[in-house]
């Protein structure tokens, strides 16, 4: 049974005939025909989540989980716009959604006839293309122009490069009539997959270099390059630096760029600064990274994309390195020669040092957001899946470093706070491993709608950092500056997330000092019970304290 609206018969069809299964539907009526086209095929795992911004972070949560394109579905009017904060993160985090909104014919459109706005090419800012459906498709013609559109959609999803695509789709009165003839379509599947050259003389000039940096910003999990990675670590004039997203680690790697960069004395610049950046992955959360690269540039950058997109985050691009980040190294490493640099033994005599001085610091630190996260990555399970809030969740990872068993991921497309629960939750639900999403408070309520939702797995816990508002702005230089800090910037409450969690069926618990969080964290994270949540109340005005005092603290190691 499906509807008998041929154009999203068809669309459901290509759908399934391309590989793909999953789809997160919104309640409407507009939408009855995509309901009726996808949610009856055996073939398709639709989900029904009402809110559709939440809707679409779970979609991304299992895009990014299976790695396959994760179709979202709602109806016309104010819901389409409900899609553009997840479409504009699933654009520069580049993950594969195909957005199929409804919509009314044309003729209705600025008519008066409610629920109706102007839809078509409503994201060309934040996707990759659009397409509008015809709204009858009778000839042998009309079938097969909807069908390229549909394969040019499907493949836009993915190749060069992922990322999201619109379909507009109007449908007219009457939508909710099925059919038992399903229209069926062709898949054309996967373009040609382009070759670039070699880069020959890119190793005679590596070769040459006594100053090589490779910095790694967000990317999937991937072993096999971090065992290159590895191999490329013990070249003296190689230093490695990681970001937690990046999920690159290794002996040698450098995976706490800030406890690092922050002790570099002006007089030590030159000694740490690269001649030449490799830069691979994604967005960079590290701003001292940025600051530093952006001050002292290298001669060459090198960025590697696949799509070969011109990332020039640090303003001294030279050349885009065509290939997949494994192709590249594997294919380079053979090249690399031995070299008398000291470049790697200054960085790792410098982290070496910060890491003691970190452990001092921690040991004897008063209790505050910083002592909490030490904590909680102490007590992480193996083999999980950590979700990092935005805001202070990401940053304080990067003061802690990566475990080699845990997969680390965070919504640093556009780095918002408005879906973190839900892209946690959709990842979660295909994943065999325990999934954690450490956020803020204000992350949390903001997205508190993730849990108004049927599809939560068991083996997902939320850990809510409850600093009574956004603490990041006690800590950055400017909101304490200004009378506004608490109404404005850090925007101060009293909420708790207890009666949430009874609203939607989630287990609660609490703790408010750290031999509570010591004592009650290692139950909540290996009980079966979940959905559950632990909600940890830290004191505001100290914590912005306590980091700046850290990072002095440190930064003093030098001198002792
Ligand atoms: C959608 C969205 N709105 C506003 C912001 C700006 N912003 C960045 S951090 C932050 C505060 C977050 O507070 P919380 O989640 O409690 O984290 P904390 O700073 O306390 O660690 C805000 C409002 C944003 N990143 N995303
Ligand atoms: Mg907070």
């Amino acid at each position: 049974m499906t509807s008998d609206k041929k154009n999203i018969s068809l669309l459901a069809d290509i759908f399934v005939k391309s590989g793909l299964n999953n789809i997160v539907i919104s309640p409407g009526s507009r939408n009855a025909p995509i309901i009726l086209a996808f949610a009856n095929r055996a073939e398709i795992n639709a989900f029904s989540i009402v809110d559709e911004r939440s809707a679409a972070f779970f979609a991304i949560g299992l895009a990014l989980s299976t790695k396959k394109t994760v179709a979202i579905a709602c109806t016309s009017g104010s819901a389409v716009l409900n899609y553009a904060s997840a479409i504009s993160e699933a654009y520069y985090q580049k993950i594969p959604l195909l957005i199929l909104t409804a919509d009314r014919p044309v003729h209705l459109i600025d008519v008066g006839d409610g629920q109706t706005i102007r839809q078509y090419k409503i994201f060309d800012n934040y996707v990759k293309s659009s397409y509008q459906l015809p709204f009858e498709i009778n000839s042998k013609d009309e079938i097969i122009s909807t069908e390229a559109i549909i394969n040019e959609a499907l493949l836009n999803c993915k190749y060069p490069q992922p990322g999201p695509v619109h379909i507009n789709i109007p449908f007219d009165e009457p939508i909710y009539n099925t059919s038992d003839k399903q229209i069926t379509g062709n898949f054309i599947g996967n373009p040609t997959r382009f070759k670039t050259k070699l880069i020959g003389n890119i190793s005679k000039k590596w070769n040459t270099s006594s100053k090589v940096m490779i910095l790694a910003g967000q990317m999937s999990p991937d072993t096999n390059l971090n065992t290159i990675i590895k191999k490329i670590s013990k070249h003296s004039n190689n230093i490695i630096l990681s970001e937690t997203t990046s999920n690159i680690y290794g002996e040698l790697v450098i995976d706490t760029i800030d406890n690092v960069i922050s002790t570099i004395s002006k007089v030590e610049i030159d000694n740490y600064k690269p001649d030449i950046l490799i830069s691979l992955g994604g967005q960079v959360v590290s701003k001292m990274i940025k600051k530093f690269l952006r001050n002292n540039q290298p001669k060459i950058h090198w960025h590697i994309s696949s799509s070969g997109e011109k990332m020039d985050t640090f303003f001294c691009l030279t050349d885009v390195i065509k290939l997949k980040e494994i192709d590249f190294f594997g294919t380079i490493l053979p090249s690399l020669e031995k070299n008398n640099s000291s470049y790697s033994n200054i960085w790792q005599k410098r982290k070496k040092l910060i890491d003691a001085s970190r452990r001092e610091y921690l040991l004897n630190c008063e209790y505050s957001d910083l002592k909490v996260f030490d904590s909680i990555f102490n007590l992480l399970p193996h083999n999980c899946v950590i979700h990092l809030g935005n805001s202070t969740p990401v940053r304080y990872s990067q003061l802690f470093g990566i475990k080699n068993d845990i997969e680390y991921n965070s919504n640093r497309g556009v780095s918002g706070i408005d879906g973190q629960v839900s892209t946690a939750a959709g990842y979660s639900y295909y994943s065999e491993k325990l999934n954690i999403l450490i956020t803020g408070d204000l992350g949390f309520f903001y997205d508190s709608n993730g849990l108004m939702n049927h599809h939560l797995s068991s083996n997902f816990k939320i850990i809510v950092i409850n600093n009574s508002g956004g603490g990041i702005f006690r800590f950055i230089p400017g909101p304490d500056s200004t009378p506004n800090l608490e109404e404005f910037f850090e925007t101060q409450h009293n909420w708790k997330a207890k009666y949430i969690c009874k609203a939607f069926g989630v287990e609660y618990t609490k703790a408010e000092s750290i031999s509570e969080v010591n004592n009650i964290l290692p139950s909540f994270l290996s009980s079966e019970k979940g959905p559950s949540l632990i909600e940890i109340f830290t004191p505001s005005a100290k914590n912005g304290e306590v980091l700046r005092d850290y990072f002095s603290f440190i930064k003093s190691a030098e001198n002792k």
